[in-house]
């Protein structure tokens, strides 16, 4: 019920980070692309294998001097991975601790989400794209809940000979095609784009093979250099695309990893990726970093170092987009606010902070890695206090989607959105 919402608001409000007043608004009435590089991890960025750059065109847009780029940024996911990925950077909500909300919660939820919030706040149009079946993740429900005008899911993009591979279209495929989307999007557009190649199996057709795969021994792991660069080409022609149309001048481009392509439970072969004998649970712990980075022609750039993750991505945008998300119900904080808490919490529990890190019940110095076996009581104090923050945190998101608590919350200046207003299916259903 209503009462329920009390807590929330304390929580959120005590924890408010203003806006960094260097780049607040600096973004505004552009077009905004996000990104999404499926499964693709920090570690990535700068990785030669063979003396030979893995991802060019990642590290070239990295180390521009108009990017933004985050070198401690995590992901946050549950079991609803991708879903819980969207969830996030959408909400600014967690995904649940099992399962994922945008199945259980995304067709009948109310939510204040990213593209209902620029559509009605500065008449964005707003569209997702993606090249797999539109039912997946409940994607075709969850998207109309939180206000998407478009979303040109598989049936939208030409059958073409050898299109897919593993969960859906080839993504130089999917970013050419959907590129005749965009084209015709009224500006300034938000719009969302999933990539899908880099997707365990990490199915690739011989001729698209660009590199060889790793020799780990490890079947399921060795392939994922070679998804990696595909996805690094594919994202390297839209980016030309865009600067031929000239659309790269007039907009922000947003990309981020969703989340791990190669589990802990490959050990071994992380090993021997990262040039180890063996991994830690502190090794692990950053080897859930994904890459974050945001471009745009004139930014103030940079590698940032700010500890983060998803949830922390739509406070950062409204703040360069100009929008006071100070009444907004959102778990995150803006990443560039001076005042940013720097705590990161894991979907179970654990987390990390620039002093410490917690993972699989281990603590350490985030510093050196070095295990804290033995805690002093001031030590004891901190950590508490930064778990109390992080079990909070994800405790009340929990709350807000459980008891589908946004439906009681009056957000100034914005409609609930209609649901009913949005269709995306070309087959009649
Ligand atoms: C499928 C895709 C994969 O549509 O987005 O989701 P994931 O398995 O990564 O959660
Ligand atoms: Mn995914």
């Amino acid at each position: 019920n209503r009462d329920e919402l009390k807590p929330v608001l304390h929580f959120i409000h005590s924890n408010y980070a203003a806006p960094n007043v260097e780049y607040y608004g600096k973004a505004k009435g552009k077009n905004i692309f996000i990104i999404h590089l499926e499964s693709l991890q920090q570690f990535m960025i700068d990785y030669k294998e063979d003396g030979q750059e893995v991802m060019p065109n990642l590290n070239k847009l990295y180390h521009a001097n108009d990017t933004l780029a985050f070198d401690n940024f995590f992901h946050q996911v549950g079991q609803g991975k991708t879903a819980d990925a969207e969830t996030m950077l959408e909400n600014s909500l967690f995904g649940l601790p099992e399962g994922s909300a945008m199945v259980t919660d995304g067709t009948t939820n109310t939510f204040q989400s990213a593209p209902a919030l620029l559509h009605q706040k500065l008449g964005y149009t707003t569209a997702s794209f993606h090249g797999d079946v539109p039912s997946f993740w409940n994607r075709d429900n969850a998207y109309k809940s939180f206000g998407y005008q478009y979303f040109f899911s598989k049936e939208y993009y030409p059958k073409t000979k050898d299109y897919d591979a593993g969960y859906g279209m080839k993504d130089k495929i999917f970013m050419k095609e959907s590129a005749h989307y965009i084209e015709q999007l009224p500006q300034p557009f938000y719009a969302k784009l999933i990539t899908v190649t880099n997707h365990y199996p990490y199915i690739l057709d011989k001729k698209n093979k660009d590199i060889e795969a790793w020799k780990t021994g490890d079947d399921t792991v060795d392939p994922y250099i070679q998804t990696a660069r595909y996805l690094d080409e594919s994202l390297g022609e839209f980016l030309d695309y865009l600067d031929k149309t000239g659309l790269r001048q007039n907009s922000v481009l947003v990309l981020y990893g969703d989340h791990y392509g190669i589990s802990n439970n490959h050990q071994p072969a992380i090993a021997q990726i990262l040039g180890k004998k063996k991994v830690t649970n502190y090794d692990l712990a950053m080897f859930q970093k994904v890459p974050f980075m945001i471009n745009m022609p004139g930014l103030k750039g940079g590698i940032n170092h700010t500890y983060g993750g998803e949830i922390d991505v739509l406070p950062t945008l409204e703040d360069l987009l100009g929008i006071s998300s100070k009444n907004y119900i959102q778990f995150g904080q803006d990443l560039l606010s001076p005042e940013n808490k720097q705590i990161v919490p894991f979907r179970n529990g654990d987390w990390v902070t620039p002093k410490y890190t917690k993972y699989n019940g281990d603590y350490y110095y985030t510093k050196n890695g070095k295990q804290i076996t033995h805690q002093t009581a001031a030590q004891r104090k901190e950590i508490g206090k930064i778990q109390k923050y992080v079990t909070t945190d994800l405790g009340l998101s929990d709350k807000v989607v459980n008891g589908d608590l946004l439906r009681f919350y009056k957000l100034p200046g914005f409609k609930k959105v209609d649901k009913k207003q949005y269709t995306y299916n070309l087959k009649k259903s």
